[in-house]
């Protein structure tokens, strides 16, 4: 009998381990988690496979002994590493994605009732040719500027549309249908996690300027002091992605729901960052290509559709991320190293 799991994939990453954590608080203990990377949760005893999504016999070998009931496909190249080794971040994450969805499909069809496929995008899907019709369009739909200018962008995107082929129309033209993946995607912001730092992502000024300050070392942010994305704290991101898997499918109105909470420029989050640490050294160094990538994300994603559909709504707004969350746990985590 094969052993009914939960997969994480990139779980030792910084949406993997705040999933995890979170899964195990709540009392899940069926996790499989697979990574390149050791996972960092030591004090868990969460079932870790060090290897690779694209390692075709080592997902073959997974499959023989467990049963996938819920898909995290967390693992990727974020959109400034993907910039350096383009075709790497194609083969992670776009031909990992197909492996794993064919994976997904298959058990489906054995079980005979799909398995969850749950897949954060990313507002990198969006491209705005420049900065007035940025101003122009602040707040996006799904459908609006899917004109993504980085790879990593564009494999998000394309991996959204083959997660919603493999549940509406795989093998469309076979005799006997098989039983379809549920594919769902949240759309995120930037994230901001309070205990890890992210690595290879263009929104990371954000959260590298709040660690840096906490730390006591100077940083200097590489975008100009106007540029204005939206954000979201760690912990909502991981609501907003078990709050989505949780969603009876009636619910939902489409498979791919923006998610958001608040959006500020990276002057205003030095401002912040100034509140908690008056002394923090932060000055703007503009890095002109990873500007580029950023002005072409939008300043607001509009996340309509899933507040009415699943009741999304974030807990912590701008004024909560930071005084609630982040300052607290950030204190304390550089208190305690
Ligand atoms: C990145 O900067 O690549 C990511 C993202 C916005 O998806 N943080």
């Amino acid at each position: 009998m094969r052993k009914k799991v939960i997969l994480v994939t990139g779980g030792a990453g910084e949406i993997g381990t705040a999933l995890i954590d979170e899964l195990w608080k709540q009392g899940v203990r069926n996790i499989l988690s697979l990574d390149i990377r050791p996972l960092p949760l030591l004090d868990f005893k969460v079932t870790h496979v060090l290897g690779d999504i694209c390692d075709r016999p080592l997902l073959e070998r997974l499959v023989a002994e467990y049963e996938f009931d819920t898909i995290f496909h967390l693992a990727a190249l974020l959109s400034t590493r993907a910039e350096f080794t383009p075709e790497a971040a194609h083969r992670v994450n776009v031909e990992g994605t197909l492996g794993l969805l064919q994976l997904a499909s298959d058990q489906s069809d054995w079980r005979g009732k799909p398995v969850l496929f749950i897949f954060p995008s990313s507002v990198a899907v969006y491209g705005l040719p420049d900065l007035a019709t940025k101003a122009q369009f602040p707040r996006v739909r799904e459908w609006e500027w899917n004109y993504p200018r980085t790879m990593y962008g564009s494999n998000k995107l394309y991996c959204e549309m083959l997660g919603v082929y493999y549940s509406k129309y795989y093998r469309q033209l076979a005799v006997e249908r098989p039983v379809m993946v549920d594919f769902r995607a949240v759309r995120f912001p930037g994230l901001i996690s309070a205990f890890t730092l992210p690595s290879g992502g263009t929104s990371d000024y954000g959260p590298e300027m709040i660690h840096a300050a906490a730390q006591g070392h100077p940083y200097a942010c590489f975008v100009r002091e106007d540029t204005r994305i939206p954000f979201m704290a760690m912990p909502d991101a991981i609501r907003a992605l078990l709050q989505l898997a949780a969603t009876p499918a009636e619910k939902l109105s489409r498979r791919v729901y923006n998610v958001t909470s608040f959006s500020l420029s990276a002057g205003e989050f030095r401002e912040w960052v100034l509140r908690a640490f008056p002394n923090a050294q932060v000055i703007f160094e503009p890095d002109l290509r990873r500007q580029a990538i950023v002005d072409s994300w939008p300043e607001d994603m509009n996340d309509n559709d899933a507040r009415r559909d699943w009741g999304w709504q974030p807990e912590y707004n701008l004024e909560r991320t930071f005084t609630e969350y982040l300052f607290p746990n950030i204190v304390q985590r550089y208190r305690s190293t």
